[in-house]
C-alpha cells in the first residue's frame, strides 16, 4: 500500500503520525515538560546556536508541539506549521511577524471581533493602518490597495456574515503585487478547503473550533512556507511568548482524528437547519453558503467541498426578535464560540463582534437581527424543534424589504 497516497480523511489519523518506537504506544506520548536536559555544556551550546538539532525549552519546541505542527502543515498541504496558545496568538504572531509601522493592511469587512481589536491596536500603536472592503468584490479590492499594502488579510466564510471571497482571484491579484495573503480558514477547516492550495501565503486557525472539535481547550495554527514558519517561530512566538501548552496540542491531535466524520455530520445538519430557518416565518433571511439563496454559492461549490456547520440568519423583529429568540432556545446552547458537538447560538452585535464600531457593523451587514448558529451534532429534529419553539413565538411574514447591500450581493 502507498501511504503517500492516503486520502485526508485517513491522514488525520495515519499520515504524520508514528506509534511510539520505545514502547509501541498507538497514540503517541505527552511530553508534558517545559525545558529538556543536556548531555554537557557543549551540546547545551551548540543547539542554543543552532549546530545541533534538538530540544532546548518547550517554547521553542516541543515533541508534541511539533507532531500537531506536521500534521496540521500536511493538512493543509503546507510545508510547516507553527502552533499557538490560541487562535489570537496566531493572528497576532503572524501580522506582528509580518507587518511593521507604515504598511498597509486590506482587511475583509465582518471579520472576527478580536481581529480587528488586534487590527486597531496595530493601528493606534504602531502606524499599521488597515482599510476594511466588500472583498467578495475584486474591484473593492482594488480599490483598496495602496503602494504600501503588505498583507491582504481575509476569513472565508467570513465571520459572522458567511459571505465567501474568491481565494484564487484574490490570490492572484495580490501575486501581481508582491502583497501577501492571510487566510483565516477556521469556519472550513483544511477538510472543506485548502487556501495554500489556491494560491494564499499563510493559513491561520483558531484551532479551539472545529479542529478540537469538543470545547475544552483554546488553540491556534498558522501554516505556510517553511522559511516564513520559521521566522514566526524565533520572533514573535519565542519573543513574544504564545506557545501552545503540550497538553492542548496532545488534546487537539485528538481532535483532529475525527474531525473528517464530525464534519460531514456537522454539514448534514447545517443543511437541513439551514432548510428549515427558510421556511420559518420569524426568519427574513438565511446566510448559508449550502442554500441557492447564497449570493456566492456557485463560489461555494468550487471553493469548499461542502458549505460547513455554520449559519447566519436574520430573524423578524430586530434586536427584540433576537433575544426573544436567544432566550427561548433550550437545547442550543446561548454562548461564543463554535465547531463544537453542542449547536450553539449567539448575537454578534452585542457579542463576538461588538468591538467594531456600530455604523462600520451596519455597513459590514453585522445588524442587531442578525443571528449566528454553529450547528453542532445532535440529531438534526432535536434543533429543528428547538429552533421552532423558540421562533414560533415572533411570528413575522418571513420576507423582509431588501437593504441596498443585499440588492447588490442578490
Ligand atoms: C467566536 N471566534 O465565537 P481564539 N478567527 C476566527 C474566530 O472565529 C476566532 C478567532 C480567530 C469566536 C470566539 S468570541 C469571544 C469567541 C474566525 C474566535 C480567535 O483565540 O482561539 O478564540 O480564536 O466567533
Amino acid at each position: 500500500m502507498d501511504m503517500k497516497a492516503l486520502s485526508f480523511s485517513s491522514r488525520l489519523m495515519h499520515g504524520t503520525d508514528k506509534p511510539c518506537p520505545t514502547t509501541g504506544s498507538l497514540i503517541p506520548p505527552l511530553y508534558q515538560t517545559s525545558t529538556f536536559v543536556f548531555d554537557n555544556m557543549e551540546q547545551g551550546g551548540h543547539r542554543f546556536a543552532g549546530k545541533e538539532e534538538g530540544y532546548i525549552y518547550s517554547r521553542l519546541g516541543n515533541p508534541t508541539l511539533a507532531e500537531l505542527e506536521a500534521k496540521m502543515a500536511d493538512l493543509e498541504g503546507a510545508e510547516a506549521a507553527v502552533a499557538f496558545s490560541s487562535g489570537m496568538a496566531a493572528v497576532s504572531g503572524v501580522l506582528l511577524h509580518l507587518l511593521k509601522s507604515g504598511d498597509h493592511v486590506v482587511a475583509s469587512d465582518g471579520i472576527y471581533g478580536c481581529t480587528f481589536g488586534l487590527l486597531d491596536m496595530l493601528e493606534e500603536k504602531f502606524q499599521v493602518k488597515t482599510t476594511y472592503a466588500d472583498l467578495t468584490r475584486l474591484e473593492a479590492l482594488e480599490g483598496a490597495l495602496r503602494s504600501e499594502t503588505r498583507v491582504i488579510y481575509l476569513e472565508t466564510p467570513v465571520n459572522p456574515t458567511m459571505n465567501l471571497i474568491d481565494l484564487k482571484a484574490v490570490s492572484k491579484m495580490a501575486r501581481q503585487k508582491g502583497i501577501k495573503v492571510v487566510v483565516d480558514n477556521t469556519f472550513a477547516t483544511p477538510y472543506l478547503q485548502r487556501p495554500l492550495e489556491l494560491g494564499a501565503d499563510l493559513v491561520i486557525h483558531s484551532a479551539t473550533k472545529y479542529l478540537g472539535g469538543h470545547g475544552d481547550l483554546i488553540a491556534g495554527v498558522a501554516v505556510g512556507g517553511k522559511e516564513e514558519m520559521e521566522a514566526v517561530r524565533l520572533t514573535t512566538l519565542k519573543d513574544v511568548g504564545g506557545m501552545l501548552s503540550p497538553f492542548d496540542a496532545w488534546l487537539l491531535l485528538r481532535g483532529i482524528r475525527t474531525l473528517a466524520v464530525r464534519m460531514d455530520r456537522h454539514v448534514i445538519n447545517a443543511k437541513k437547519i439551514a432548510r428549515f430557518l427558510e421556511d420559518h416565518p420569524a426568519v427574513h433571511q438565511v446566510l448559508y453558503p449550502g442554500l441557492e439563496s447564497h449570493p456566492q454559492h456557485q463560489l461555494a461549490k468550487t471553493q469548499m467541498a461542502a458549505p460547513g456547520g455554520m449559519i447566519s440568519f436574520r430573524v423578524a423583529g430586530g434586536r427584540a426578535g433576537a433575544r426573544s429568540f436567544l432566550d427561548g432556545v433550550r437545547l442550543c446552547r446561548l454562548t461564543v464560540s463554535l465547531g463544537e458537538v453542542c449547536t450553539l447560538v449567539q448575537h454578534p452585535a452585542s457579542m463576538t463582534h461588538s468591538v467594531i464600531p456600530e455604523d462600520a457593523r451596519q455597513r459590514m451587514g453585522i445588524t442587531e437581527d442578525l443571528i449566528r448558529i454553529s450547528v453542532g451534532l445532535e440529531e438534526p429534529e432535536d434543533i429543528i424543534a428547538d429552533l421552532t419553539s423558540a421562533l414560533d413565538p415572533i411570528g413575522g411574514s418571513g420576507k423582509a424589504p431588501l437593504t441596498d447591500r443585499d440588492s447588490r450581493l442578490a
